[in-house]
């Protein structure tokens, strides 16, 4: 666009329209723009200027698309710096979208007005910097420097209201923003500017407590902790001293991997989504959901639709148990009351029947089975769907890795039938899996994701396979990981060197949770298939026949009591270990750390370029998504795509390549990971152009 900001002239107040759609971004033409038109202002004589954004949102923030690239002048602390030294008085009118440097210009102007709309915060910490054009220096002047910390270390959105009350906007308006601030223009008249810099100086707080805190809350990143630098600097030095020890800190994390991982999330996030079929189809009218199943799985998706809204009907094999899943979806509905996502409970039960009649399934729009992971049981299921559902019904399977193409087999109409795999707790996990099968209509793959976006939920697409993205990956990272315990490392070891990488957990404390019995049933049910030369895990399943299934049973890798909840290491598991070696002819020896977090890298990093091959899914930026958003990997890392263009996939080949001497079946090396490494390409390649 070559003027997203223009002026109109009304009575004698100069209005300044950002338009710059979608958001209103700070990129480097309206930076241009708006000095241009406060120039112009000044030069006719307006009495006053008022800022507004066309459309929704105020300003968004920088052009965050822009990040990366050398940045172009001007840049935004000097207009934020000329706004408040405007000779004319500024108003700026925030509303929608007030984020970022959005708030920054909003900051140095002289008087700030928010509609009803307004969702204001600096949101800069969750990008992997700090506010970069004096929202460390001007905030804390208007709200003290507690408040500021909260906003800025959380970056989280506050409304209008709080703000007045916060300090940060003076007056509330009930009107579009040009109005609003029209009105307020008349109402100061006369007052003249009153820039924020001349504010007294916010008072101490404790920064060093707030340091050590964010260091412990957001281990292993730069940006919250850096943030309570820069504030400290706004009570410690004169207002210009302060801007420099902002812009010095805001550069240092303009350079880090950290901004560049949590940028590649931001837009990997809304890549997603961006699909063929989404754009040449429109999704089916869901309107009713059925449920087939109220175990933990079925009950939290109840949940997650109830929540949403979305009546269910829920069926379960028997009364009993059908009144057992009710229980169990009322917990969870509570639960979002005490979370304070919700005010009532009774209402959102209204929306739920729990039956054991399957022909009340008949008139839902979409019906999901959550049954128990079995390929006779769920051909049962669908076979009576397929009998029952009314026609042009999405049926939906929320298996975790059974072939969706045989079960869609099973019914008369395999176009209408599409894998739904949640995540559990199904209600709070971000990930939905959506899993197109060979016969899965478009316009069914797009009610897919417009369900997943009704949810708030981050739906990724994935094609038929055992495990499909996220289970596949996780199987192969988790035999590594056996396998480096069978070599010597300890589970303690590597869950404490994963977590220190960024990991939410480790993937031993994982299997407790999730219960070493499934890991257990699973290793039964492929024994026949196994390759002579996978190795076994013995000492997880000599933990099972002792009956330690994890947390379930207070025992697993960990020991779990009420004094401690999170578990303990067990000195009897590394005996169990121990012996399992021995019997197994193997002399343990010792891993560092960072050869942990290499062999798990690289399992993920491996199979997933198998899974790109294969086309299970579409784009790496597919995976990313997925392991972030369903596996606890970091977002501040980008996801192990990202990762491994970061580490240079021509050393992880080089390392492949050592380890494959050391087990060549296990590390054999996916076709497209030397391909791209001979080629001297990267993964982030092949996203481009593959957004759509
Ligand atoms: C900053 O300001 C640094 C300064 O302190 C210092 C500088 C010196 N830039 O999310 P949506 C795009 S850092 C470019 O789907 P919603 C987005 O990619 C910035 N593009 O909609 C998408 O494009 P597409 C601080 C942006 O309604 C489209 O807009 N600000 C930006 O669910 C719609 O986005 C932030 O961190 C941007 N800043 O949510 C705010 N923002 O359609 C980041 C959005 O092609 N943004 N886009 O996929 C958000 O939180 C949400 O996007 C927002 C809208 C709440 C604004």
């Amino acid at each position: 666009m070559n003027n997203p900001v223009r002026l109109d002239l009304e009575n004698g107040i100069a209005v300044v329209t950002i338009d710059n759609p979608p958001v209103n971004a700070l990129s480097h033409a309206v930076r241009a723009g708006l000095l241009r038109m406060i120039d112009t202002a000044e030069a006719g004589g307006a009495q006053a200027i008022v800022l507004i954004g066309a459309g929704r949102d105020f300003i968004a923030g920088a052009d965050i698309s822009e990040f990366g690239s050398p940045p172009k002048e001007p840049y935004l602390p000097d207009l934020c710096r000329r706004i408040e030294k405007s000779s004319c008085p500024v108003i700026a009118v925030l509303h929608g979208a007030t984020l970022g440097g959005g708030l920054e210009v909003a900051l140095s102007a002289h008087y700030r007005v928010a509609t009803q709309t307004a969702r204001i915060g600096l949101p800069e910490v969750l990008l992997g910097i700090i506010p970069g054009a004096g929202g460390t220096q001007r905030l804390p002047r208007l709200t003290g420097a507690e408040a500021a910390l909260d906003l800025i270390t959380t970056g989280r959105h506050v409304t209008a209201k709080t703000a007045l009350e916060l300090g940060i906007v003076d007056h509330l308006a009930n009107a579009p923003p040009k109005e609003a601030g029209l009105a307020f223009a008349e109402n100061i008249k006369g007052q003249g500017q009153r820039p924020t810099s001349d504010l007294p100086q916010p008072d101490a707080a404790d920064f060093d407590a707030w340091y050590s805190r964010m260091e412990q809350v957001h281990r292993g990143q730069s940006a919250p902790k850096t943030a309570v630098r820069a504030i400290e600097a706004a009570s410690s030095l004169p207002f210009e001293e302060g801007l420099l020890r902002e812009r010095d800190l805001f550069l240092t994390l303009m350079d880090s991997p950290q901004r560049a991982g949590l940028i590649h999330a931001f837009f990997a996030e809304r890549a997603v989504s961006k699909l063929p079929e989404l754009k040449e189809t429109n999704p089916r009218d869901i309107h009713t959901i059925g449920i087939l199943g109220g175990g933990t799985m079925g009950a939290g998706i109840a949940a997650a639709c109830l929540l949403k809204s979305l009546p269910v009907t829920l069926v379960d094999r028997t009364r009993a148990a059908a009144d057992a899943a009710r229980e169990r979806i009322a917990q969870s509905i509570q639960g979002a009351v005490k979370r304070g996502k919700l005010e009532d409970a009774a209402p959102v039960m209204d929306q739920l029947v729990t039956t054991a009649e399957d022909l009340d399934l008949a008139d839902a729009d979409l019906i999901i089975e959550a049954v128990f992971e079995d390929m006779e049981t769920k051909h049962e299921v669908f076979a009576r769907l397929d009998a029952i559902c009314k026609p042009g019904a999405i049926l939906a399977t929320n298996t975790s890795y059974l072939d969706i193409n045989v079960i869609a087999a099973r019914t008369s109409r395999p176009e209408d039938v599409i894998g739904l795999h949640f995540f559990s707790p199904a209600h709070i996990m971000k990930l939905l899996e959506i899993v197109v099968a060979d016969k899965t209509a478009p316009d069914v793959i797009a009610t897919g994701f417009s369900f997943a976006k009704r949810l708030g939920k981050t739906a990724v697409r994935a094609g038929v396979c055992d495990g499909f993205i996220g289970n596949r990956i996780l199987s192969r990272y988790r035999m590594a990981m056996d396998n480096l315990v069978l070599d010597g490392a300890s589970p303690y070891q590597i869950d404490n060197a994963l977590t220190e990488f960024g990991m939410a957990m480790g993937p031993f404390a994982v299997a407790d949770l999730a219960g070493l019995d499934i890991a257990w049933a699973a290793r039964k049910r492929k024994a026949a298939s196994r390759t002579p030369y996978e190795r076994i895990p013995t000492f997880a399943d000599r933990l099972c026949e002792m009956g330690r299934f994890g947390r379930k049973t207070g025992q697993g890798f960990y020991l779990y009591s009420e004094k401690a909840p999170q578990g303990i290491p067990d000195p009897e598991v590394e005996a169990i270990i121990a012996e399992e070696r021995a019997k197994a002819d193997i002399i343990p020896r010792d891993f560092r750390d960072d050869e942990i977090v290499l062999r798990f890298m690289l399992a993920i990093v491996n199979e997933a370029a198998y899974i790109l091959d294969d086309g299970i899914a579409r784009r790496p930026l597919d995976i990313d998504v997925t392991l972030v958003y369903g596996y606890g990997f970091p977002r501040w890392r980008g996801g192990p795509m990202h990762w491994a263009d970061q580490a240079g996939l021509g050393r992880l080949l080089d390392s492949l390549h050592t380890l494959q001497d050391e087990d060549p079946h296990f590390w054999a090396i996916a076709p497209l990971l030397s391909r791209l490494a001979q080629s001297d390409q990267s993964f982030a390649d092949l996203n481009k152009g593959m957004s759509r």
